[in-house]
């Protein structure tokens, strides 16, 4: 799913104008993929209608182009439509059941859990309730052993008495954590059984456990295990081997339910809170937008931004240039950061050269004349001594300033003749200056 959203994204951050068409053919795109990944189709129609709405008849607000426009729409509301919610993980010492069907993932979850909060500093306990399954208390307790923390689990056939024991034994721990048994389905039997333990240990999180693969049958679950045990989150499993988790994701959060973690895979560390802009923005390929549209517009003066669309690029544009990209942070990173310019790679000792040296390229260019700043072509090998001199350092260290310059130079002549004229690179200087 992720990696088809990212490709309709790119598709669109690449074509020429987003007109009409490009925004229905992105928006069909979008629907195909949800729907693949099996989010309620209903759900899908109001996006893809709230998209298509908001893209085409919104006034641009300042600083956008109207392709920036469309993914930063896409991209929000995506993020409202998986849940928004950030979920608030609090390290108070805490009694903690966790339910679900069976293969859900919730013994192994309990133990990414302990995992998690024993990261934390906090010391955790975890009690085996699962008197159904017959190796379930052996599973736990060799989990329990590879991540260090002390298991409770008997032979004990009654879980709401051993939930009761566990807690009693290992009073003592910060974290409290119940695993429970699973069924095929949400039967009396377990009714009964989930009823008993929840009174018995009164936890203060009740969390369902869910497997990413059932895609939007999430919703019925948890509205059913809300009902019996008044959940106060999810835990959605198995994010990283399922198509199916962006309608899991959408159905908890139509179910009014919060996913507080989602796992990523079979190992202890394969856990992670639930950030929803972090995982939209790993889903749709394009780091976070916003984050850096804010982050551009500080750091690059307007001007300056304006004189490299112009065509005007002097060292001291190209100096003022590389100043706003480390002030955002990695250049290669920013490149990344832009739906389309990701793919389009900087050669990288050229980044860490330009990151490193800064300092000395403003040594450098300090120490030319205003003629050489404009064209560093006239610099030959005396003037070159000249500037090295005035600078405290090498010739080569200047030759090494030019070739960088010469090299944005070519990359920038490229964007401003070439088949992206108008696309990614101008929407990158327009953002830069905010204007
Ligand atoms: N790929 C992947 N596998 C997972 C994840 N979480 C759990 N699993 C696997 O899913 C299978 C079932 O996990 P369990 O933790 O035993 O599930 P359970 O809910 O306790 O199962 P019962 O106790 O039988 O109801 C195991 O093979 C786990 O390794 C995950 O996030 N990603
Ligand atoms: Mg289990």
């Amino acid at each position: 799913m992720f990696d088809k959203l990212k490709d309709a994204l790119t598709k669109f951050a690449r074509i020429g104008v987003a007109d009409k068409g490009a925004v229905e053919a992105l928006v069909k795109d979008l629907q195909r993929t949800l729907i693949q990944a099996d989010v309620d189709v209903k759900l899908v129609f109001e996006l893809s209608k709230r998209i298509k709405d908001e893209a085409l008849s919104e006034k641009l607000p300042a600083g956008l182009t109207r392709k920036e426009h469309v993914v930063k729409i896409v991209y929000s509301e995506v993020i409202k439509f998986l849940g928004e919610a950030q979920p608030e993980i609090s390290l108070k010492p805490k009694k903690i059941l966790l339910v679900g069907l069976f293969g859900s993932g919730k013994t192994t979850s309990a133990a990414k859990l302990a995992t998690f909060y024993k990261k934390k500093g906090m010391s955790v306990g975890l009690i085996a309730a699962d008197t159904y399954r017959p190796a379930a208390v052996e599973q736990l307790k060799q989990l329990g052993e590879k991540i260090g923390v002390d298991v409770y689990g008997t032979d004990e056939k009654d879980a709401a008495k051993v939930a009761k024991d566990g807690l009693k034994k290992l009073s003592g721990r910060q974290v409290l954590i119940v695993d429970s048994a699973g069924r095929s389905a949400l039967d009396a039997e377990l009714r009964d059984e989930l009823k008993g333990i929840s009174k018995a240990v009164n936890a203060d999180e009740r969390l369902l456990v869910l497997s990413g693969d059932i895609g939007q049958a999430a919703k019925k679950q948890a509205v059913e295990f809300n009902g019996i045990a008044g959940l106060t989150g999810v835990i959605l499993t198995k994010m990283d081997s399922s198509a199916k988790g962006g309608g899991a994701l959408s159905a908890c959060h139509a179910a009014n339910t919060n996913v507080q973690f989602i796992g990523t895979g079979e190992k202890m560390d394969d856990f992670e809170v639930y950030d929803p802009t972090r995982f939209v923005s790993r889903m749709l390929g394009m780091g976070d937008l916003e984050g850096l549209l804010e982050k551009a517009k500080d750091a690059m003066d307007p001007k300056k931004a304006q004189e490299l669309m112009d065509g005007e690029f002097t060292l001291e544009s190209f100096y003022a240039q590389m100043e706003g990209m480390k002030k955002m942070g990695s250049f290669g990173k920013i490149m990344e950061m832009i739906p389309g310019l990701g793919a389009m790679k900087l050669p990288k000792h050229m980044m860490n050269e330009q990151e490193e040296k800064m300092d000395l390229w403003k040594y450098i260019i300090d120490s030319m004349t205003p003629e050489e700043k404009r064209d560093p072509e006239v610099i030959d090998s005396s003037r070159m001594q000249r500037i090295a001199k005035g600078a405290g350092t090498e010739p080569s260290e200047v030759k090494n300033l030019i070739k960088n310059f010469r090299q944005i130079r070519k990359m920038l002549k490229k964007f401003q003749s070439g088949g992206l004229k108008g696309g990614a690179m101008k929407n990158l200087m327009k953002a830069m200056g905010g204007a």
